[in-house]
């Protein structure tokens, strides 16, 4: 491993100096001057890659800010950490200090089907060979449900599935579930249960026929209080309906975990300590509850969309790599224009939850201020990213993004055709190109923003967005989409010198939450208790909210 790509430090490369000149000295292109945005300028600002177009003419950048951006990607070896990920170097670690140090391999889970092992190190190669045979078991699995080889005690198959896991073990696989409502298979449905609200469990569990829903439990630590209190919850509703346990609940761990019990569970599958729960979702921890709910080609197509993607990342031309030109313009907007967040706004009703997935992936990875050397860094890393699908955002939060004072980047995506395709006109357009209208209007307002005499009606403008577009939202768009926002981050966190695979941000919180039970448990059985005495902040804390 080449140590030295993973110490350098942004601030200290050419190209950062070059970025704060232009920046600081001059104005960053703006976009309200007549005629900034010429149709040459949004033909030449267009790259294109696995099926998406990234139009990015609508960024406060020039071709000389991107020049200067593939410098800084050159300098910071954006690329050749990517390799070194991908092949299997252990890239979640901090220099000097305990950490995870591990390899991160989720790319590994979708190089399932030609194997370039002459592209790279072979240290992914057990990671490449485990994600096949993990497939291969889920396909038998599927076959066995499809063919009614595995039925439940009345021999009737199974219609639903509940996945129950919190984080990164349900918000990529529910975003992608709801993200391909149209290509659902044999009527099967999928539900998630994350929260530990009991009215999360109870809600799912009032819409399902226990005798015919199957519970796929996963955690790759097996030990997350959340999951294992909702797995009892369940097992107990089962249990009380007169079913076996055993005949209904599978398992999605880490090998060894105390999940890891196949006398427990009618099939386990296994998620490895090399890939994290938001990078997760083309492992098996999106592969049984998809699989289930889309079919099993329909899996495989994400992960050839989310592989293709991979592929793309390896390019070494910004322009050429779309993960990377947008990780770039991202540090752009972060480090030098200062803007402190990123909205992510789908025209696609299907990915609703798709955002929620990103703020996990992107916060929880790049949500750092210490650099892999464990030093405090001195420039800004990961914004706060949020969102919702449009149109109905533009009815509710875009007020605030056209005319307050406080600018916010905006990633639209958008696709060509709907899902169902229907064609439903109503005066004069369908639903599709008046949803399609409202997407490119909003890039334009943004940026060209409006003058007027009535100070209430103006609109600054000059305000960032990009827009990523494919034809339609189908199983391989979706894998491809993926790829491409986890490859953002990634390159995100190469360049900013941070470890995006940990995430030791949650920790104090988990502990705390921990000392409060024990106060619940020990006032459960004595009514006398006091936890004053040991945690007299915590204990007045419980007081007051009346606990
Ligand atoms: C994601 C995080 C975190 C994790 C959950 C669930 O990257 O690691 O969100 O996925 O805490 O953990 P388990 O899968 O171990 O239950």
């Amino acid at each position: 491993m080449n140590e030295e790509l993973t110490r350098i430090n942004p601030q200290e490369t050419r190209a950062w100096a070059k970025l704060k000149n232009l920046s600081e000295g001059e104005k960053p292109f703006d976009l309200t001057t007549p005629d900034a945005l010429s149709p040459e300028r949004i033909r030449a600002m267009k790259s294109s890659a696995v099926g998406f177009d990234f139009l990015y003419a609508t960024h406060q950048i020039t071709d000389e800010v991107l020049a200067i951006l593939q410098q800084l990607a050159n300098e910071t070896h954006a690329v050749d950490q990517y390799v070194m990920m991908m092949s299997g170097e252990k890239m979640n670690r901090i220099e000097g200090y305990e950490s995870e140090n591990r390899q991160v391999l989720h790319t590994a889970s979708r190089n399932v089907f030609e194997y370039l092992s002459c592209d790279y190190d072979d240290k992914q190669a057990d990671a490449v060979q485990k994600a096949q045979s993990q497939l291969e078991r889920l396909k038998e699995f599927l076959d066995e449900l499809d063919s009614g080889k595995i039925k439940n005690a009345q021999g009737e198959t199974f219609t639903d599935m509940i996945q129950v896991g919190i984080g990164g073990s349900s918000l990529g696989p529910k975003a992608v579930y709801l993200g391909l409502q149209g290509y659902r298979q044999g009527g099967h449905r999928v539900h998630f249960i994350s929260n530990v609200d009991s009215d999360d469990a109870v809600q799912v569990l009032r819409e399902v026929n226990l005798a015919r829903t199957l519970v796929t439990v996963v955690s790759k630590s097996g030990t997350t209080l959340e999951t294992l209190t909702n797995e009892r919850l369940i097992a107990d509703r089962f249990v009380q309906a007169g079913l076996d346990v055993k005949k209904h609940f599978i398992s999605v761990t880490g090998e060894g975990s105390p999940m890891d019990d196949p006398k427990k569970y009618l099939r386990s599958f296994y998620m490895y300590d090399y890939i994290g729960g938001r990078y997760s979702a083309t492992s098996m921890v999106g592969g049984v509850s998809l699989g289930f709910g889309l079919g099993y080609d329909n899996f495989v197509e994400i992960l050839r969309g989310a592989r293709e993607m991979d592929l793309n990342a390896l390019k070494r031309d910004i322009r050429e790599n779309i993960a990377l030109l947008t990780a770039l313009i991202g540090i752009w907007n972060r480090n030098f224009l200062d803007y402190e967040t990123l909205a992510i706004l789908p025209y696609s009703q299907a990915l609703v939850r798709f955002v929620a997935h990103l703020q996990q992936l992107d916060m929880e990875s790049n949500g750092k201020r210490i650099n892999r050397q464990g030093d405090v860094v001195e420039y800004d890393t990961g914004p706060i990213v949020w969102g919702e699908p449009g149109t109905d955002g533009q009815h509710a939060f875009y007020q605030l993004i056209h005319q307050s004072n406080t600018i916010i980047p905006v990633e639209f995506i958008g696709f060509r055709q709907s899902q169902y395709g229907g064609h439903f006109e109503f005066k004069g357009s369908t639903s599709q190109e008046k949803l399609l209208a409202n997407l490119l209007a909003q890039s334009i307002a943004l940026a060209t923003g409006k003058n007027d005499c009535n100070p209430n009606k103006v609109f600054p403008g000059n305000r960032p967005s990009s827009i990523l577009i494919a034809e339609k939202l189908t199983p391989f768009t979706m894998g491809a989409l993926l790829s491409y926002y986890e490859n953002k981050v990634a390159f995100q966190g190469f360049i900013w010198n941070i470890n995006s695979f940990d995430q030791e941000g949650v920790q104090l919180g988990k502990l705390l939450a921990n000392q409060f039970i024990d106060h619940f448990r020990a006032k459960s059985v004595d009514a006398n208790y006091s936890g004053a005495g040991t945690d007299p902040v915590g204990w007045a804390m419980m007081k007051s909210a009346g606990l």
